[in-house]
């Protein structure tokens, strides 16, 4: 069976009836940046099952605009933490904090691949929902404008336990009242996932959130981990200039232009996130009030918002950390002394962090690195599956097996390349 073949089988096992799951048992409800992936893998062969994902995930959307990072759509016993532990009270019951903003620029690439009828039906009925998301991306992270948004979680930056996040979380107490229950080290080696003092921390948040009712401005004011994460501000601005586009068909001339107000100020807030001294973008933490000095993948990620002004400099760094890895794009600088090339976000390499790179790369001018880092990955999966990541050194895959986004990259990048 050929690979595409393969990749369609693994996003129509992991369905589980409208929408997917990012690996059985490992993950066993839906992710939101996970979703916003396998919408796009599938609009690549069944646009209406892409749509249905969409529309899936934004069953969980809560009424002041927040997208989930998990909606519980059916109970599972295989993943800690579940609802109960985030006692949000509501229904389908969901997780209390969000993820990276993927959503938009899906939905845009979804209507792209089928702009027949019913996707413009479709694409009509969703619009709102993502428009209110990015007003409470706004409001509730960045109420005084700045152009950055914080981030309250790890877990929100989908990059969990990155070591750009060791330092903001020392000031996290790890004492929790929730009996912490780990599921996933009995799926996958714990060598390969965060530790348990990682989970306490993770967990001590949950409780503070859950304390302010999860009031958007008391969970901001409370929060003892804020950070401006360079991932999340980067696909957030590129998921605006998507929903600008968007509004333009399915809104009003105010939405647009209110989206372009927010787009001139977040490109010039990602900006100041460039750091002259190590050549990179550099995440905040907004507490400390000073940039956290590791290289990071996410750090490439402003390209993908089309910030072209550093792409030679980023293309040069990924070339020089090509020459000490098999395949690009580690998580973390390979010559960093908190490099783990087989600890989770700590080293290995994530095909939709790649694929977002290479679109970047592509988009600000760099094509000779598009096609190496596209061509890395596509070799990964070649030659392990449809692994959850990979381990930079050996190319190995390792983490979870037949990961719906991975699958999805695959079916994107066949598609770049035809
Ligand atoms: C917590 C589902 C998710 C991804 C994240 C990845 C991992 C969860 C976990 O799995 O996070 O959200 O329990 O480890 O870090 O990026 O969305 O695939």
């Amino acid at each position: 069976m050929s690979r595409r073949e393969e990749a369609r089988q693994v996003l129509r096992a992991n369905d589980r009836g409208g929408y997917t799951v990012p690996t059985d048992r490992l993950y066993p409800f839906q992710w939101n940046w996970d979703s916003a992936f396998v919408a796009m893998g599938f609009a690549t062969f069944d646009p209406a099952r892409a749509w249905s994902e969409i529309e899936w995930l934004l069953r969980g959307q809560w009424e002041d605009g927040l997208i989930p990072q998990i909606v519980f759509h059916a109970p599972s016993d295989d993943y800690f933490p579940g609802p109960e532990v985030w006692g949000v009270g509501r229904s389908p019951p969901t997780s209390g904090i969000t993820q990276p903003p993927v959503l938009a620029t899906a939905a845009r690439r979804v209507l792209a691949a089928a702009a027949h009828e019913e996707g413009e039906a479709r694409m009509a009925a969703i619009y709102p929902r993502l428009r209110d998301n990015h007003r409470w991306w706004a409001a509730a992270r960045d109420p005084h404008g700045t152009g950055l948004v914080a981030t309250l979680h790890p877990w929100e930056t989908g990059m969990d336990n990155s070591p750009a996040w060791d330092r903001a979380l020392d000031r996290v107490p790890t004492a929790t009242r929730t009996d912490i229950r780990r599921r996933d080290t009995g799926h996958v080696d714990p060598a390969f996932r965060p530790r348990a003092i990682d989970y306490q921390r993770f967990i001590h948040l949950v409780e503070v959130f859950c304390d302010t009712g999860w009031d958007p401005a008391r969970m901001l004011a409370a929060s003892p981990f804020r950070v401006a994460d360079v991932g999340t501000n980067a696909i957030l601005l590129r998921a605006e200039q998507d929903l600008l586009d968007l509004a333009i068909r399915f809104g009003t001339p105010e939405e647009a232009a209110e989206i372009a107000g927010r787009i001139a100020r977040m490109e010039a807030a990602l900006e100041r996130l460039w750091d002259g001294r190590l050549s990179h973008y550099l995440a905040r933490d907004l507490i400390a009030g000073e940039p956290i000095p590791l290289r990071g993948s996410a750090g490439f990620l402003p390209l993908f918002a089309g910030q072209a002004r550093h792409a030679a400099e980023l293309a040069e760094r990924l070339e020089e950390w090509g020459r000490s890895v098999r395949a690009l794009v580690p998580s973390t600088d390979p010559g960093h002394p908190l490099f783990e090339p087989l600890r989770y976000w700590r080293g290995p390499v994530w095909a939709v962090v790649n694929w977002m790179i290479a679109e970047g790369l592509r988009r600000c001018g760099q094509e000779a690195m598009a096609d190496r880092v596209a061509g890395d990955t596509r070799g990964l999966i070649a030659a392990e599956g449809f692994s959850e990541y990979f381990d930079p050194l050996t190319g190995q895959g390792i983490g979870g097996g037949t990961f719906s986004w991975t699958a999805a990259i695959w079916l994107l990048l066949e598609g770049e390349e035809a």
